[in-house]
């Protein structure tokens, strides 16, 4: 939308200026899953994309204009993100989108906006094909699985030494495809897959695959998929006497994996890919304080909400538009300083450069990057 400008009448007398300027706001889309077993992801977008508005317009918006942003929950089931897709453009009319977290979610939105030219940044979804389509107005501020599925091959095989490997997905979109991506590269390496299978999201008891990994004598068990399957899977391992490594992808990088392991002693050990923490980098400490200032924590994916944001606001700024394909243009050339330092993409929308590390659960509760 454009700024809205009144013309005053040359007559009134509260007419100080021949030409008054009236700020806009500018409306932005946050979706996520804000409820349901996934509702700690959509916390952390939400989370972090609020105190990015809030940030930006206390530092004068967008050339003036205030951002509003729009919250959206798709809940983590496609069809229902289909369905927000609509409503975030034809009813909120809004000028982005950041979201949505998961990548079966993301994808079918996705087409949605880049149909109707609208820019989104998912914080989160990893699963390759979201940025494989040619869809100019897509993006993503994460890695991608081939990627972080690589990171965790290699760590396996060059550091924990693992030659038999059980790999376990939920059959989703990203669990699947990240436990794929894993496997083609530890098989490459030369290890052996000795259990393949795939269990359903929303299964609580997982005693018949356990059973399955102690047969297969697997020196390690790979898990494709989220914190709400990974935790009781990883509890009923070590309380069946199954002890080895256990690794996992960023579907898990929440307390809430804790909490659904059943405490911090069950997840001491676990291992888990996921960009280098930006809880680290200098260029957000003042943002990070701020978050812990309110009592919340940033971790997973707030602060990646947080930069998407700031990548949206600068692209408008620089532009003196909201429109989606001068917006993604911008985006596809420039870099942006964000709270996780620069960013930069390629054609396809994703980042130049990812930056998986593995990281370590300990016995607080907490993530730690394993020091190679
Ligand atoms: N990448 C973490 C889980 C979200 C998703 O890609 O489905």
């Amino acid at each position: 939308m454009n700024k809205l400008i009144i013309r005053c009448i040359v007559a009134s007398s509260l007419c100080l200026s021949p030409l008054l300027t009236i700020a806009n706001t500018i409306k932005i889309g946050v979706a996520g899953p804000l409820s349901g077993p996934y509702a700690a992801f959509g916390e952390q977008l939400w989370n972090g994309a609020s105190l990015a508005a809030q940030d930006i317009n206390n530092q004068g918006g967008i050339n003036g204009d205030k951002i509003e942003l729009i919250k959206a929950d798709d809940a983590c089931e496609p069809k229902q993100a289909v369905s927000i897709a609509h409503r975030l453009i034809n009813n909120d009319n809004v000028s982005a989108v950041i979201g949505h977290f998961c990548s079966s979610s993301t994808l079918p939105a996705s087409q949605i906006y880049a149909n109707e030219n609208v820019v989104m940044i998912t914080p989160a979804s990893t699963n390759p094909s979201i940025t494989e389509r040619g869809f100019q107005t897509i993006f993503r501020i994460c890695g991608r699985d081939d990627q972080q599925g690589t990171v965790a091959a290699d760590y396996m095989f060059n550091h924990l030494k693992v030659k038999q490997v059980a790999v376990i997905h939920d059959k989703d979109t990203y669990g699947k495809g990240l436990a794929d991506a894993m496997k083609a590269q530890i098989e490459k390496l030369g290890s052996k897959v000795v259990l393949y299978e795939g269990l359903t999201r929303g299964e609580k008891n997982f005693n018949a695959i356990v059973t399955k990994i102690k047969d297969s004598k697997a020196e390690a068990v790979y898990f494709g998929g989220l914190h709400t399957e990974a935790g009781p899977f990883v509890r009923q391992l070590r309380e069946q006497g199954v002890n080895v490594p256990f690794v996992s992808g960023d579907g898990i990088v929440s307390v809430d994996f804790v909490t659904e392991a059943g405490g911090p002693k069950i997840v001491k050990g676990v291992f888990m890919t996921f960009g280098a923490d930006p809880r680290n980098f200098p260029e957000g400490k003042n943002v990070i304080d701020a978050f812990r200032k309110n009592k919340i924590e940033p971790e997973g994916y707030t602060l990646y909400a947080y930069a998407s944001l700031q990548a949206i606001a600068e692209a408008m700024k620089q532009t003196h538009s909201q429109d989606g394909k001068k917006i993604a243009d911008w985006l596809h050339h420039n870099p942006v300083k964000t709270v996780m330092g620069d960013k930069a993409w390629d054609e396809k929308g994703d980042l130049k450069k990812a930056d998986y590390v593995m990281y370590e659960w300990d016995d607080k509760g907490q993530y730690q990057q394993v020091k190679n």
